[in-house]
């Protein structure tokens, strides 16, 4: 069984933190619309949703993501790098209490989820404005009884390492070369975003489906190519927010 952990979007959505992109309304009802069919979209690929309430004074919290990296033998609790957005954790613990035993990640260490690539038993970690190397140091020793290694990346020109990469299918990465070097992820075939499409990198990866934008379609065309089921989902309100698609759920087996 599949659980997805999301969270309603704020009503303060439009005070978000943006780092990339400039300011632009967000329409909430059309935002909220948006969620709800990305929410959908997770229930018809199997998941079973755990929503949380939306959180008025936390303009980020739709973005779950960043909060906690939930692997099967235990779950880390972020400490975001914007301050904006650290109280947003604690209720996070509370969801993940029945599943997981929860280990936090503590100062000076900072990490969003967004910046956590896992490949099989390898963690990569953007090493971005909002994740630094102490939490790198933290999450290797919290993580090497469960034989996972983490390692930092650079990353270049965007908010997160899953901005510039994610994974699509067992065998297959989807790359900005431009923010991230392919070359660093091992022996994966890459597919790399059309140039015309810097932020179509970030896909959510549900059983052999993939969750991806409807704003990107050159590269959701590629996808297709390449024989990837690609279940399509308007998130643009969201995408002003700096947002995607892995960051409004974590998704793990109970
Ligand atoms: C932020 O800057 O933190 C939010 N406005 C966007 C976070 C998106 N998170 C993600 O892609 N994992």
């Amino acid at each position: 069984m599949l659980i997805a952990i999301t969270r309603e979007v704020s009503p303060n959505i439009s005070q978000c933190e943006l780092t990339h992109l400039d300011r632009q309304p967000i329409d909430l009802a059309l935002a909220q619309a948006q969620h709800h069919q990305y929410e959908a979209a997770l229930e018809a690929l199997g998941c079973q949703l755990v929503r949380l309430p939306a959180e008025p004074t936390l303009p980020d919290s739709v973005f779950v993501e960043d909060t906690a990296i939930v692997l099967d033998e235990i779950a880390l609790l972020t400490r975001p790098g914007a301050d904006s957005r650290q109280a947003e954790t604690a209720s996070i613990a509370q969801a993940l209490a029945p599943y997981r035993t929860v280990q936090p990640i503590v100062a000076p260490g900072i990490v969003d989820g967004g910046d956590v690539l896992r490949i099989g038993k390898r963690l990569y970690v953007g090493l971005s404005s909002r994740s630094n190397e102490a939490a790198v140091a933290q999450m290797a020793d919290l993580l090497r009884p469960f034989d996972y290694s983490v390692q930092g990346v650079q990353v270049h020109g965007c908010l997160h390492l899953k901005s510039a990469v994610t994974q699509v299918s067992p065998t297959m990465l989807l790359v900005n070369p431009v923010w991230v070097d392919a070359g660093l992820f091992g022996d994966i075939q890459v597919i790399e975003v059309d140039s015309e499409e810097p932020h179509a990198a970030n896909a959510l990866l549900i059983g052999d489906t993939v969750v991806y934008p409807t704003s990107y379609p050159y590269t959701a065309q590629r996808l297709a190519q390449y024989g990837i089921q690609v279940q399509r989902v308007d998130v643009g309100e969201l995408i002003k927010a700096e947002g995607a698609v892995t960051c409004c759920s974590l998704v793990f087996t109970q």
